[in-house]
């Protein structure tokens, strides 16, 4: 690592303390640096609070220095004016020597335009320091600015002879205990979850976060029929659960009804769940609905537990492109992650 990565990496862990409080913004970072000493740092804490470039700037005790300092940032200063002035004419206002920037900014607003104006200004500008991880860190975040959708993770779990559920459907349990907390943690980590209205009746989940410790995700139900009935467990708990349908047909159940009419599809669904700042959704199944990701191709990444069982027959697991392996862990249960880049 030469000295740029060095201090771009720790950039990037600063961005990662924005976890969970950033979305659906992304989460950013920033280290000042005067004479090869990190001497301010900062990042993005919250969803409409200030940006990196501003907290890191602030931590700076002796401001004279900064014309002589080298400010690394996570993804490209902003050049507009959102929630926050643009990061850009701060740098400029401050006449910072030199920016490191890991990774162009996609929201179109930006992209390009912070850049730009910092050189412009006369400011030196490095670009693309660590950009992989960058992309990385901030993958709900992209695909929300190019797709102008939520960010989608499959999950499901299958038998070793790759059975989703037995033909009965008396086969709830399919995993580990421990690939169970694993799914919880998940669970806190995003926007939203959604299940089929089948998945909803058959299993009859809670679908909030119990074996880990974190924020309830957004519920949300595909019940194209309005079929679901009112004493399912997740209309029990007063938390905010979105059912989309064709045609609302009267009010059963403790939930927000959505009827989309013609426009009901999965993408409809997922245009709808952005318009509401919801940047990412964990799809729990189950075949049917999980299938509907897949055909319509509207999923970044899948996480799929594959037990020890065998069912024989049974509903058959969704099938992925093998090219689309990308690791695969072996504890209790076998974890296979799968990412769908386009
Ligand atoms: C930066 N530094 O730390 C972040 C940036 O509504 P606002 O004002 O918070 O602007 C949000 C947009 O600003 C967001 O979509 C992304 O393009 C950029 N985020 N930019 O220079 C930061 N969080
Ligand atoms: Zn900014």
């Amino acid at each position: 690592m030469n000295k740029d990565e060095l201090y771009m990496q720790r950039a990037i862990d600063l961005a990662k303390n924005g976890f969970g409080s950033v979305s659906p913004n992304p989460m950013v970072g920033a280290v000042v640096v005067y004479k090869d000493k990190i001497v301010g740092e900062g990042w993005h804490r919250e969803y409409g609070g200030p940006h990196a470039e501003v907290n890191a700037l602030a931590s700076v005790s002796n401001p004279e220095i900064l014309s002589e300092s080298t400010v690394y940032v996570t993804l490209e200063p902003c050049s507009h004016y959102g929630k926050t002035p643009p990061c850009a004419d701060l740098l400029i206002k401050h006449e910072i020597k030199r920016v490191v920037v890991c990774v162009e900014d996609p929201n179109p607003e930006v992209s390009g335009r912070g850049i730009k104006r910092l050189r412009d200004a006369g400011i030196e500008v490095v670009t693309n320091v660590l950009e992989e991880e960058g992309k990385r860190i901030n993958r709900r975040f992209f695909v929300n600015q190019l797709k102008s959708r939520p960010y989608v993770i499959l999950k499901w779990a299958e038998t070793s002879d790759g059975y989703l559920a037995r033909t009965d459907g008396s086969s709830k349990w399919i995993s580990s205990p421990e690939s169970r907390v694993l799914v919880h943690k998940w669970r806190a980590e995003e926007d939203s979850i959604l299940v089929g209205a089948n998945t909803a009746i058959t299993d009859d989940p809670s679908l909030n976060v119990r074996d880990w410790q974190g924020p309830d995700p957004v519920r949300v139900v595909l019940d194209p029929d309005h079929s679901l009935p009112g004493n399912l467990k997740l209309f029990q708990d007063g938390g905010p659960t979105l059912c989309y349908t064709r045609e609302f047909s009267g009010q059963k159940a403790s939930c927000e009804w959505i009827a989309l009419g013609n426009e009901y599809s999965v993408q409809g669904i997922l245009k709808d769940l952005f318009s509401r700042k919801i940047g990412s959704l964990l799809v729990e199944g189950g075949s049917k609905t999980l299938n509907q990701f897949i055909r319509k191709d509207v999923w970044d990444e899948a996480r799929i537990f594959v037990s020890r069982q065998t069912f024989g027959d049974g509903t058959k697991a969704p099938r992925l492109p093998a090219n689309a392996l990308k690791e695969e862990i072996n504890f209790t249960d076998r974890l296979l992650y799968y990412e769908n880049i386009q």
